[in-house]
C-alpha cells in the first residue's frame, strides 16, 4: 500500500481557530482557583478535504502554569500561522523544527501538533491510537473530585465507586486535607485513592503530608511548586507514599531529571502540559524504562481534548487509571457528537471514523464560540 499523503505530504489549505466558552455543571475548586468555565481555543487544521482537530488547555489566566490564552494565541497567529499555513508536512515529527525553537508555549505546540496527528491519521485512514502504536480498545478511568465539604465529597465519592471508576482523586489544600482523607477512608477502606495539592505545600508541611502518608494513598500528586523538581526529591525520600509530579514535568528531560533524582515514582502525562503528543510518547518511554507508571491526567477537557487523551492513554506504560471520566460529569452538552461515556471505569476509544473517531457538533460549536478566525495560505 502506498500512501501519496507520506510521499508528498499534506498540504494544510487552511485552519480555523474558535475561542470556545462552555459552562460546567459545578464550579470545579482546587487549591489554585475556582472554574465556572471551561474557556479554551480550539483549532481545525484543513487539508486534503479532511479536518484535524485539538483544544488547548491553558486557561485565560496563568493559574495552573504560566501559559494563558491570550499569550499562546498571539504566538500562534504571529509566528506558526505563517510557518504552517500553506505548507506540506509528511509526518508530525516535521513540525518538530517549527515548534522547538521557541520558548515555551507548549500548549499552543501541543494544540498544533496534536490537530496535525489527528489529520495525519485521517489521511493514513487509520485510528490515531494505531498511528502512535497504542494497543487497548478501553482505558481505565477515575474521578477528580474538586475542594468541597467532607460531606458532598462522601456522597460524590460514593457515586464514583457505585459507577465502578477505577480510582478516586481528591482535591486538597492547606487546611483542608488529613481530615478530609480520613474521613473518606474511615467510609471506603478499600478504595483506590490519590490525592492532588496543585502545588500548595512546601517542605515546612512536611508533618502534614507525613500524616497524609498513613492512609495507603496510590500517590500523592504535585504536593510542591510547579517549579520544582528538588524538594520533591527531599519529600519521597521521607514518605512512603509515592509522588506523582504533574505540574512540575513539561519536557522529557523534567522527567529524566525527576526519575534520576527520585523525585516521584509516578508520573502525571497531560500531552497538552508537556507540548505534544511525540513529546507526551517520549516521556512516556523514559518512565517505562525507569520502571515508572504514568497516567493521563485531564484539564476538563471537551470532548476533542478528551478523544486524544483516551488514544494516548492506550500507549502501554499508561498502566494506572487516568482522569478522562465522563464528559457528562462536566457539561451539559459537549461540541462533539459522540457521547464519552466511561462504563465499569473504562473509557472505549472513539472510533467513529479515522483519528481521533469523533466528529464536531459545528451548529452547536457556532453557539459557544466566543470568536472565530479563519487563516488561509
Ligand atoms: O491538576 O490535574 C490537575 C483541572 C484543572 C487544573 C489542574 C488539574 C485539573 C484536574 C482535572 O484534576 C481532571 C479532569 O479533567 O477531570
Ligand atoms: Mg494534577
Amino acid at each position: 500500500m502506498t500512501f501519496p499523503s507520506l510521499r508528498q505530504g499534506i498540504l494544510i489549505e487552511s485552519a480555523e481557530l474558535h475561542i470556545v466558552r462552555l459552562p460546567l455543571l459545578t464550579p470545579f475548586v482546587i487549591s489554585t482557583g475556582t472554574m465556572t468555565h471551561k474557556v479554551f481555543p480550539l483549532l481545525i487544521l484543513k487539508g486534503e478535504g479532511l479536518e484535524g482537530y485539538a483544544e488547548a488547555v491553558m486557561d485565560p489566566l496563568p493559574d495552573y502554569l504560566e501559559e494563558t490564552i491570550a499569550g499562546g494565541m498571539a504566538f500562534f497567529k504571529e509566528a506558526l500561522v505563517p510557518q504552517i499555513i500553506g505548507k506540506r508536512f509528511s509526518s508530525p515529527q516535521e513540525l518538530a523544527p517549527i515548534l522547538d525553537p521557541w520558548r515555551g508555549n507548549r500548549m499552543t505546540k501541543a494544540m498544533v501538533e496534536m490537530a496535525f496527528w489527528d489529520l495525519w491519521s485521517k489521511s493514513l485512514g487509520i485510528s490515531l491510537k494505531a498511528a502512535i502504536g497504542g494497543t487497548r480498545d478501553a482505558v481505565d478511568v477515575g474521578v477528580s473530585l474538586g475542594i468541597a465539604s467532607l460531606d458532598r465529597t462522601l456522597e460524590r465519592v460514593e457515586a464514583a465507586v457505585e459507577q465502578g471508576y477505577k480510582r478516586t482523586k481528591l482535591k486538597i489544600a492547606k487546611g483542608h486535607d488529613v481530615k478530609l482523607v480520613e474521613g473518606i477512608r474511615k467510609n471506603f477502606p478499600e478504595i483506590k485513592l490519590t490525592v492532588d495539592a496543585n502545588t500548595d505545600y512546601g517542605l515546612e508541611d512536611l508533618a502534614v503530608l507525613q500524616q497524609l502518608d498513613e492512609f495507603k494513598l496510590d500517590y500523592i500528586e504535585q504536593p510542591l511548586a510547579y517549579d520544582d523538581i528538588y524538594d520533591h526529591s527531599k519529600l519521597q525520600s521521607a514518605l512512603k507514599t509515592a509522588v506523582c509530579l504533574d505540574e512540575s514535568i513539561r519536557t522529557v528531560k523534567d522527567a529524566r531529571m525527576a526519575l534520576e533524582l527520585k523525585a516521584a515514582r509516578v508520573i502525571n502525562i497531560k500531552v497538552g502540559r508537556v507540548g505534544g503528543i511525540s513529546i507526551a510518547r517520549s516521556i512516556h518511554d523514559v518512565c517505562e524504562a525507569f520502571g515508572v507508571p504514568v497516567w493521563c491526567g485531564g484539564m476538563l477537557e471537551s470532548g476533542i481534548g478528551r478523544a486524544h487523551n483516551i488514544h494516548l492513554a492506550t500507549l502501554r506504560n499508561f498502566s494506572k487509571p487516568g482522569d478522562t471520566s465522563s464528559a457528562s460529569r462536566y457539561f451539559q452538552r459537549d461540541i462533539i457528537n459522540e457521547p464519552l461515556e466511561a462504563s465499569s471505569g473504562q473509557m472505549p476509544v472513539p472510533s467513529n471514523g479515522a483519528g481521533i473517531g469523533v466528529t464536531l457538533d459545528k451548529d452547536y460549536l457556532k453557539k459557544v464560540s466566543e470568536s472565530v478566525e479563519e487563516f488561509k495560505a
